[in-house]
């Protein structure tokens, strides 16, 4: 007799799927179907070698989905490609001596491979990689678009810089002991001329835009990127600094504690305290060089840290306090930040911690101009005296036209008289940084900028793209801090056929983020050489319904992508402005409780899981773990579990395929299996969508016992409430298990793919209504009980107890004079003669 063999099953299905192609999408708009349409996506994947476990959960729930909607009638998009440029290809190659370009082909295809068996259901018809000339050619499109909107730029800056790799790293690339992420190295700060996309530009949209995705996306996401833009509002003030002609702006959120700037603080490594600094004395100059070097040894996290001892040099110059004249002594302090507000700060030590330490450490002036009260109502003590300062709500005081005025009065009044007086203004600051895209790597997309002996910039025109990144060959990619590519001479030098003239080529190439901030729109049309993708396809699928990835890209990855969709729709290319509609974040896969890593050597290997258990057992393993948001201790699943439960649900179709009976008749079935597995259609699609997959698969292990017991002790396989049973089953199983599905649904006598076809409806009439027993009393003595809906209204309720028999009875012909109403639980009634 023949038993359920996962490897046979893989072995039947895959060839009749590969020939079938059910899950491609014409990629022409033109092409009408009826049916609504919905864009699912998983982040795609790194080629770093063959697929892992936090891969296979990750695909299993976006392929979940996928299936879901096209079972719900949906049109469905569902695309696959690699991000496949980076640093960790360059490096791995380096190592190897081998091309970036060959060890990021090979593992792309060890990845197809593994996917091919694991049987997510992709559009194979579109796949992209973004190492590929026609991919990166439209992000050197989109650089160019961005570079006439002024939304490209270069300027010189200081970088966080690690020595080890020889690039630039973003902030969040460096981690709180002031390491870098990727190499270990203390990270350094260098100043380098550098490409930025003006993302600041669009600072306040991306943050107002959140509220559109607030109960779509997590919760902790929205608030991750918000925190990143971190909006504050306030002022900017302007002081005088004697001796300067030009004025000093500051950003402050307290304008109204203006009268108690005791003291102005730069940031040491700010133009401005160079500037002071090369004015003043040699021995400040001596002692402010030696401070910046010792500034430009820290991490900016070190730097924001409150707890530390202040330290600073007075630069030797005083500004002016624009409410009182007041002379106000200038100092340089690494607790300011360079690029956050102006970089440079009024110093108010009674009202702001910081300030205070530095204050009461270089002995300078602290003037109370708020006067704070505790909880209990008394004034709080003498930030002087006491060290704390006091930052709470409270009436101004020492403060001239403000004095009397609560806290959020006198900023608004103190924004005014600035504004009366020209000295200030009503001002907004972001913590979010303009997006730095060059880096100095070969494996990434050219930055299609020419330039000339005298220093002007040409962009590449659109008909040369792409400007094709050099082979590898010959070039030697160890980090030395300026780009490998700058040494391909013959690549890097280009004559104008115009004017004769030589031109350099940028040697420069893009973060990778570039590459995948819009790879969801080429998606739309990856085979389109005229342009990065159809409008029309776009209106047609985008943007995406349901998006699905970890959490480590909740701030970089969907903020760009965020931004980059924001400048495609002011440029006209698509009609919405969010990229992905809903967001689940998938937990991690761990073992023992720790993060799998082969250095750890706790590595649970894919592959192996995959040949040993088979695609289906491995997937509903992970759908079934538990709420896919959670983590999953590989530790505490069994798969052997679900592969048990796999055959038992295969062994139903077997036996109704042994019974001979291709009865249809589901209305002449026993009905109680009937109720369940319509039970089972009502419920199923509810879950799905709130993302409980685990309870889904609960769900059709329930179902799967309900019939083997009808089939061994009840109506028998033959019934035709037992095939209706195992249709249900297969075309919900097919979300997680889809060659087992596959294979029960020829069994059941039906052409593949059960994966497009759509569910049953359920019949209400054979769904299990929930009931409660409601009380009817009369003239306090309790008569009746009738069983109603929970839901029941007032009035029905009174209907229904008025009519109860013995309530009838016990009311006789007496007078009804109350009827009190407690639904569904009591109806009491009073009578008179
Ligand atoms: C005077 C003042 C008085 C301030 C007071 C606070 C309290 P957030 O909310 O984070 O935006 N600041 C401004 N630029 C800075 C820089 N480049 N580096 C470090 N600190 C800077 O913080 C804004 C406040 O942080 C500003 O308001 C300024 O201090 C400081 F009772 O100005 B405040």
């Amino acid at each position: 007799e023949q038993s359920y063999d996962f490897r046979a099953i893989q072995d039947r299905w895959l060839p009749v799927w590969e020939e079938l192609k059910p899950f491609e999408v014409p990629q022409d708009a033109s092409v009408q179907s009826a049916k609504p349409t919905k864009y699912v996506l998983d982040m795609f994947p790194y080629p770093s070698g063959d697929l892992h476990m936090g891969h296979a959960e990750a695909f299993c729930f976006g392929d979940i989905l996928a299936r879901y909607w096209r079972g719900q009638g949906y049109d469905v998009l569902h695309p696959i490609g690699w991000d496949s440029f980076g640093l960790p290809a360059e490096n791995a190659a380096i190592k190897r001596g081998v091309d970036p370009r060959e060890w990021t082909y090979a593992n792309i295809a060890q990845q197809k491979a593994s996917f091919r068996i694991y049987a997510p259901s992709f559009d194979w018809s579109r796949v992209l990689h973004t190492s590929d000339p026609e991919y990166y050619k439209w992000n050197q499109w989109i650089f160019l678009k961005m570079y006439e909107k002024g939304l490209a730029y270069r300027k010189a800056s200081w970088v966080n810089w690690d020595p080890v790799d020889q690039t630039v790293l973003a902030n969040e690339q460096v981690l709180a002991d002031g390491t870098s992420e990727r190499s270990g190295a203390m990270v350094v700060k260098k100043k380098l001329t550098q490409w930025y996309f003006r993302i600041t530009d669009y600072a306040d949209r991306l943050l107002e835009d959140l509220d559109q995705l607030e109960g779509k996306w997590p919760t902790k996401v929205l608030n991750m990127q918000r925190n990143w833009i971190g909006r504050s509002g306030g002022a900017e003030v302007e002081f005088e600094i004697e001796g300067r002609a030009e004025k000093v702006p500051v950003f402050t959120t307290r304008p109204d504690t203006l009268h108690g700037a005791t003291f102005m603080v730069v940031a040491p490594d700010s133009d401005l305290a160079a500037e002071l600094a090369a004015g003043a004395s040699p021995e400040v100059r001596m002692q402010f060089q030696a401070y910046l070097d010792a500034t430009q040894k820290q991490s900016e996290i070190e730097r924001q840290n409150t707890d530390r001892e202040k330290t600073g040099v007075f630069l030797d110059h005083f500004a002016v306090n624009p409410v009182n004249g007041e002379r106000i002594p200038v100092w340089a302090s690494d607790y300011v930040l360079a690029d956050y507000g102006h970089g440079a700060i009024m110093a108010v030590p009674a009202h702001d911690q910081r300030d205070l330490d530095f204050a009461l450490k270089f002995e300078l002036p602290v003037r109370v101009v708020v006067n704070v009260l505790d909880e209990d109502g008394t004034p709080m003590p003498d930030p002087a005296e006491s060290g704390i300062a006091t930052a709470g709500e409270g009436v101004l005081v020492n403060s001239a036209e403000l004095d009397g005025l609560s806290k959020n009065d006198a900023i608004a009044k103190a924004i005014e008289v600035l504004e009366e007086r020209g000295t200030g203004r009503a001002a907004t600051t972001y913590r979010l940084r303009d997006w730095l895209i060059s880096r100095q790597r070969y494996w990434g997309t050219p930055i299609p900028i020419l330039h000339a002996e005298d220093g002007s910039m040409r962009p590449v025109a659109e008909a040369e793209l792409p400007v094709k990144l050099p082979e590898a060959a010959g070039l030697d990619l160890k980090p030395k801090g300026s780009s490998p590519l700058g040494a391909a001479t013959e690549w890097v030098n280009v004559t104008d056929p115009e004017t004769g003239e030589t031109l350099t080529r940028d040697p420069d190439t893009m973060d990778t983020f570039v590459d995948s901030s819009w790879y969801f729109f080429r998606f739309l049309s990856s085979n389109d050489a005229t342009q990065a993708f159809d409008p029309a396809e776009a209106k047609k699928w985008a943007p995406v319904d349901q998006y699905v990835g970890g959490v480590e890209h909740a701030i970089l990855h969907l903020l760009y992508s965020r931004f980059i969709t924001k400048v495609m729709f002011d440029l006209g290319y698509i009609d919405f402005e969010e990229p992905f509609l809903d967001m689940l974040n998938q937990g991690m896969v761990l073992l023992d409780g720790a993060k799998m890593s082969k250095s750890k050597g706790n590595l649970v290997e894919f592959a192996s899981e995959l040949s040993e258990h088979g695609a289906d057992a491995l997937r509903v393993t992970l759908a079934f773990a538990g709420p896919p948001e959670d983590d999953i201790d590989w530790a505490d699943v069994s798969v052997q579990g679900s592969a048990k439960f796999l055959a038992r649900a295969w062994r139903i179709a077997h036996d109704i395929e042994l019974s001979g009976s291709t009865s249809t008749d589901f209305a002449a079935g026993d009905t109680g299996l009937r109720r369940a597995t319509h039970q089972l259609l009502a419920d199923a699609p509810g879950l799905a969508e709130s993302y409980k997959f685990n309870v889904v698969v609960a769900r059709l292990m329930e179902q799967v016992n309900v019939t083997r017991k009808a089939i061994d002790s009840g109506c028998g396989a033959a019934d035709p409430a037992v095939r209706e049973s195992a249709e249900a089953i297969a075309i919900i199983l097919s979300l997680f298990a889809p060659y087992a599905a596959e294979d029960m649904w020829a069994m059941l006598g039906h052409e593949p793919t059960v994966s497009l076809v759509e569910w049953p409806a359920a019949d209400e009439s054979l769904l299990v209504q929930e009931a409660v027993t409601m009380i009817v009393q009369v003239d306090g003595k309790v008569r009746d009980k009738v069983t109603v809906s929970p839901t029941i209204s007032e009035a029905d309720a009174e209907a229904q107890a008025l009519g109860a028999p013995n309530a009838q009875r016990a009311i006789g012909d007496r007078q009804v004079v109350k009827v009190i109403v407690r639904a569904p639980k009591i109806v009491s009634i009073v009578t008179k003669p």
